[in-house]
């Protein structure tokens, strides 16, 4: 990509990516007549609902960052976002969060059914496997991907994690507690994604370490402002219940420590992840926006 001027060339870019993924995500749902036509719609209203598709877009920006390119790290993008879809439709059934409402639309098990939408959480998750294994070259990088992905997503990681949050059970204090889950539940995801997108550009050590730092950070900026989000309460906007974690009596950054110290927290995290990307120069100014951008989001 040549170099970007100003903050309107890159949302155009950013812009552009989000399609570009869109149309991949939905060419890797199509599947043969082995696949009931009920799941298989079932699916694509999972993963073709209007999502943000931040964890696709880290995945391509970190591979250009890293002197690769999108189309070569595209099949990594719709991993982690077929795997990110499985975990919401999963996290949505009435034996875990029990939601109704997710991206603006009836959650997977409401539109379809219960039985459907637990068969959709576990093709996806098989289906990004798949891609990764078959599409991403060579094959050392495909291994090290199922690898990265299996880890991340796994029992220690996003399941882990989840299993934690359900169970009320970490040790430590409320804070440790609460970083604890979510650097498995939501920073394990965005650490994962970057990571594919270094591993697609055959990046350096000294990328990966940067991306990671920059993941990290990246991790809690999401998280506190979804608690920040969750706290101002307009589920029309943000598309998914709010409000529910605080009622529950749940953990949340901004019951911790309060909103205004959340804001600052974001704030200075925020300057921390742009700052640790200067190895890059500017080709990591869209990485650098959207970290900006999750501030200021609004869902
Ligand atoms: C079921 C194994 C399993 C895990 C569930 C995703 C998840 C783990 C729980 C959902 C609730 C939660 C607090 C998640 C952390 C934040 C998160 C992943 C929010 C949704 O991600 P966005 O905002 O969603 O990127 P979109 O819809 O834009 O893709």
């Amino acid at each position: 990509m040549p170099q970007l001027a100003t903050d309107s060339e890159i949302l155009t870019d950013l812009a552009e990516l989000r399609a570009v993924v869109e149309v991949a995500l939905a060419e890797r749902l199509v599947f043969d007549a082995g696949c009931p036509s009920r799941l298989a719609e079932a699916m694509r209203y999972a993963v073709l609902a209007p999502g943000k598709r931040l964890r696709p877009l880290l995945v391509l920006l970190a591979a250009r960052a890293c002197g690769g390119s999108v189309e070569r790290a595209m099949p990594a993008a719709c991993a982690v976002e077929f795997i990110h879809a499985y975990s919401l439709v999963h996290d949505d059934l009435p034996a875990m969060d029990d939601d109704d409402l997710r991206r603006g639309m009836p959650t997977c098990h409401k539109k379809f059914d219960e039985a459907t939408a637990i068969l959709v959480g576990d093709a996806l998750q098989s289906r990004a496997f798949e891609v990764i294994a078959s599409e991403l070259t060579p094959a050392s990088v495909a291994a090290r991907g199922c690898a990265a992905l299996g880890k991340a997503t796994g029992a220690t990681m996003l399941v882990g994690g989840q299993a934690d949050d359900l169970a009320g059970a970490t040790a430590g204090d409320d804070l440790a507690r609460l970083q604890a889950i979510h650097h498995r539940k939501t920073a394990a995801m965005i650490l994962v994604s970057l990571e594919l997108g270094a591993l697609t550009a055959e990046a350096t050590a000294e990328q990966h370490k940067a991306l990671a730092a920059y993941g990290e950070r990246f991790g809690q900026v999401f998280q506190i402002t979804d608690d920040l989000l969750d706290a101002r309460g307009d589920a029309t906007q943000v598309g998914k219940r709010v409000g529910k974690d605080a009622d529950r009596g749940k953990l949340t950054y901004t019951t911790l420590v309060g909103i205004e110290e959340s804001r600052r927290l974001v704030e200075g995290l925020v300057a921390e992840a742009q700052a640790v990307l200067d190895v890059f120069g500017d080709v990591a100014e869209p990485l650098r926006m959207l970290a900006r951008r999750l501030v200021d989001r609004d869902k």
